[in-house]
């Protein structure tokens, strides 16, 4: 975790899962016109950034960037890690949580282990698979290509993903 906290902090896996946990059973709404149910288990975004200290007033997004790359640039560019932003309301929002269980089993890798993002009044391109940082920031236009993440960037999905 870094940005605009008073105390940027990395956590192992294992420091992450000793914090309090909670599962939610949800809906999952990919644009592409799928959906998939599923319980997922994880500690909360917000009790996580409490690790990094206070959060800057100025700051009023969160970004989460992925270990996983995007499957492709819109513009032929080299493709650049999957990344996304959230409103920092939304970011602290009760079930938004880092996952690291689904169905009561360790998270695999095909759905994002280690960690995956639940977001769960946004579309599934939110959910950012393999997260491996969480950055605060003032504004998501300061980052990619300034259109809220991956899919934004691209044109085809809107920062304001809610279902
Ligand atoms: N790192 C990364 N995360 C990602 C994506 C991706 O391409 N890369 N695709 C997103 C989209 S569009 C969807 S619908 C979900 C799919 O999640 P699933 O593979 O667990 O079904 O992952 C989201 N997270
Ligand atoms: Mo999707």
């Amino acid at each position: 975790m870094d940005g605009l906290v008073s105390r940027p902090t990395s956590l192992s896996l294992a420091e992450l899962q000793a914090l309090p946990s909670q599962s939610q059973i949800t809906m999952h709404t990919c644009m592409q016109g799928w959906t998939g149910i599923a319980k997922w288990t994880g500690v909360r975004v917000s009790d996580l950034l409490a690790q990094a200290g206070q959060i800057d007033p100025e700051g009023q997004w969160v970004m989460f960037e992925s270990f996983g790359k995007a499957q492709h640039m819109h513009d032929g560019r080299p493709v650049e890690p999957y990344y996304t932003c959230l409103p920092l309301s939304l970011a602290l929002e009760e079930d938004t949580i880092l996952t690291w269980g689904r169905n009561d089993a360790p998270l695999s890798p095909m759905f994002g282990a280690p960690l995956r993002l639940r977001c769960e009044s946004g579309h599934g391109y939110k959910m950012v698979k393999w997260v491996r940082s969480v950055t605060v920031i003032r504004d998501y236009c300061e980052v990619g290509d300034g259109m809220g993440g991956t899919r934004e960037d691209s044109g085809y999905q809107d920062v304001d993903a809610r279902i």
